[in-house]
C-alpha cells in the first residue's frame, strides 16, 4: 500500500494489487480515514435509529444480527477523491490527498438491509434524507466533529444498503469501520459511515460538515477554506468512470502484443455497456471485452490487447454506460478545488522495448 498519511492512516494499493481479483483482498482495500480509527468495544456499542421515525431504537450488535436477516452485496466502493492526482497534475489543490487509482476496491459485504432497520423504526411521510454519523471525531472539520453522511431516503430503502458487520467473510476490520459500517453501493465511498453509531430520519440532509461543506463539487473559482455551508452541488450518485490496471504506468514491456486490463464503474443504478481503448490518444479505438461482474454493484472488468511498437506508448481508456455517459477525454474541464470526480480518459505510459 501507497501510505499517503500515517495519522490518520490513509492508504491506497497499487495497480497490480487492485488486478488481481475482482474482489479486493482486505490487505488490499484502500483506506480513508479523515480522524483516528476509534477502537469500539463491540460489547457495549448501541445502535441508536431516531429522528423522524416512529419508535425510537437502540440496538445491541447481537440484536441487529439476530433481529435482522443477513444480507450479503458484492458491492464497489470508490472514493470520490479517487484519481485526484490527474486534477493536481492540472492544477495543484493544496491540503488533499493525492490518490492514484487506488482509492477503490470491491469486496462481499455482510449484514443486516438498512431497509429492514428503517422499517422496525417506521419512517414518517416527511423523512426525506436518512443522516449517519460514526464514532471518529474528524480534527478536519470546522468545528471538529464525528465524521457524518446523508443519503436520500429512496436510497436508503434500497436494498443493496447495508449496516455490513462482515468483509470478505471476516469480522469487518477497524480500520473499515468495526464493527458496523454503511454500505452504500454505487454512491461516493463518503456516504459509507464506518464506526455507525446513530442513524437520524430527516427532513433535509445530514448538516455534518462533511455533507454541507465536503465532498462537494465546487466551480473552479470557489475558495473551499471560506465556504459558506451548502455551496457547491453535494456528491451522491458515482459518475461513470474506469481504469487501466495492467500495465502498470511506467512500465517496460516487451514490442508486440500486450495484454490492457482494468475495471470500469458506472454508478448508482446504471451499468457499463462498452469500454474502448486506444493508443493512438483516441484517433481509433477498439473494445474491450467485458468480464463477468460478481454483482449488479460491484466494478466490471475488461481486458484487450493492443499491438505496440518499440518506444513510449500511452494507452488511454474510457467507459459507457448504459445512460450512454461517456467519461470525458479532459481533467483540465473537470478541475475542481476539492479534486473529487476525476473520471477524464484513463491514461498510463509504458515504453515498449
Ligand atoms: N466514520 C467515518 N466513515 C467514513 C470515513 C471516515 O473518515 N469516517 N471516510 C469515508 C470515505 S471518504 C470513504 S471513501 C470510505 C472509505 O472506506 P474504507 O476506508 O473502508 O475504504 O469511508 C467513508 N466512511
Ligand atoms: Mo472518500
Amino acid at each position: 500500500m501507497t501510505v499517503h498519511r500515517y495519522d490518520p492512516f490513509n492508504a491506497e494499493p497499487s495497480r497490480a494489487a487492485l488486478a488481481k481479483a475482482s474482489i479486493t483482498a482486505n490487505e488490499a482495500f484502500y483506506v480513508r480515514n479523515h480522524g483516528p480509527a476509534p477502537q469500539v468495544d463491540p460489547a457495549s456499542w448501541r445502535l441508536r435509529v431516531d429522528g423522524l421515525v416512529e419508535r425510537d431504537l437502540e440496538l445491541s450488535l447481537k440484536e441487529l444480527g439476530t433481529h435482522f436477516a443477513e444480507h450479503e452485496v458484492v458491492a464497489t466502493l470508490q472514493c470520490a477523491g479517487n484519481r485526484r492526482r490527474g486534477l493536481i497534475d492540472v492544477r495543484d489543490i493544496p491540503g488533499e490527498e493525492p490518490w492514484g487509482p487506488g482509492a477503490t476496491g470491491t469486496a462481499v459485504w455482510c449484514g443486516a438491509r438498512l431497509c429492514d432497520v428503517l422499517a422496525a423504526a417506521g419512517l414518517d411521510d416527511d423523512a426525506h434524507h436518512v443522516a449517519f454519523l460514526g464514532a471518529d471525531v474528524s480534527e478536519e472539520a470546522k468545528p471538529p466533529q464525528a465524521f457524518g453522511a446523508s443519503i436520500p431516503r429512496h436510497k436508503a430503502m434500497a436494498a443493496e444498503v447495508l449496516l455490513a458487520s462482515n468483509m470478505n467473510g471476516r469480522p469487518l476490520p477497524r480500520v473499515h469501520g468495526a464493527p458496523v459500517r454503511v454500505v452504500a453501493p454505487g454512491y461516493i465511498g463518503a456516504r459509507s459511515v464506518k464506526w455507525l453509531e446513530r442513524i437520524t430520519a430527516r427532513s433535509g440532509p445530514s448538516d455534518n460538515y462533511f455533507q454541507t461543506q465536503s465532498y462537494r463539487l465546487l466551480p473552479p473559482e470557489a475558495d473551499p477554506d471560506s465556504l459558506a455551508p451548502g455551496e457547491g452541488v453535494a456528491l451522491g450518485a458515482i459518475a461513470v468512470n474506469s481504469d487501466i490496471l495492467v500495465p502498470d504506468d511506467g512500465a517496460h514491456v516487451p514490442a508486440g502484443r500486450l495484454a490492457v486490463a482494468g475495471y470500469a464503474l458506472a454508478g448508482d443504478d446504471r451499468s457499463i455497456v462498452r469500454v474502448d481503448v486506444s493508443i493512438d490518444d483516441g484517433g481509433s479505438w477498439r473494445q474491450a471485452e467485458l468480464l463477468d461482474q460478481p454483482s449488479a454493484w460491484s466494478w466490471r472488468r475488461w481486458e484487450t490487447d493492443v499491438e505496440v511498437r518499440p518506444g513510449p506508448v500511452e494507452i488511454v481508456a474510457r467507459a459507457w454506460d448504459s445512460a450512454a455517459a461517456v467519461q470525458p477525454e479532459d481533467p483540465a474541464q473537470l478541475w475542481n478545488p476539492k479534486g473529487y470526480v476525476n473520471n477524464a480518459w484513463a491514461r498510463v505510459g509504458v515504453k515498449a522495448v
